[in-house]
């Protein structure tokens, strides 16, 4: 059983979010607010389904989904696509695949040394975020 995914976690590092924007087709001004961002997770698990918060002091992204169970999402106020996106446990990762127009493109959440890892990858480009719990939320 992975250690749980669930809580509050604050962004430590960020590491070529820069790629994986122009890959996605980002302009250079909302790339330029995104690089700025401190971002948060929450993380909740309510009966069989996970809620992905990703919030900032700009914006806010919210995904659920049931593990198994494909899902369409739309990535609003991110690069604005519709995908077809699928959660499976590999291993000890959470990972999802979001099928549309980008190729190769999904994350990958997992638990080491008490930090969420997150890879967030497209067409090659691979953006690694870790987060620090927050004890306090
Ligand atoms: C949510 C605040 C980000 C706002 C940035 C605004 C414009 C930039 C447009 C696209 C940038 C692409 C990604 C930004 C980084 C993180 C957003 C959520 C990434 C994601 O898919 O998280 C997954 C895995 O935790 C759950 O949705």
């Amino acid at each position: 059983m992975p250690a749980s995914l669930c809580g509050t976690w604050d962004m430590i590092s960020n590491v070529n979010l820069e790629g994986y924007m122009i890959t996605l087709g980002i302009s250079p001004f909302m790339r330029k607010i995104a690089l700025r961002l401190r971002l948060r997770k929450v993380i909740e698990e309510q009966g069989d389904q996970y809620i992905i918060k990703t919030t900032s002091s700009f914006r806010n992204y919210a995904v659920s989904f049931r593990v198994g169970q494909e899902f369409k999402e739309f990535t609003h106020g991110l690069d604005n696509r519709h995908v077809k996106s699928l959660v499976t446990w590999e291993g000890n990762k959470l990972v999802c695949e979001q099928i549309g127009e980008k190729k190769n493109r999904g994350w990958a959440h997992w638990i080491e040394d008490d930090k969420l890892h997150l890879e967030l990858y497209c067409e090659g480009q691979v953006c690694k975020q870790v987060f620090k719990k927050n004890v306090n939320e």
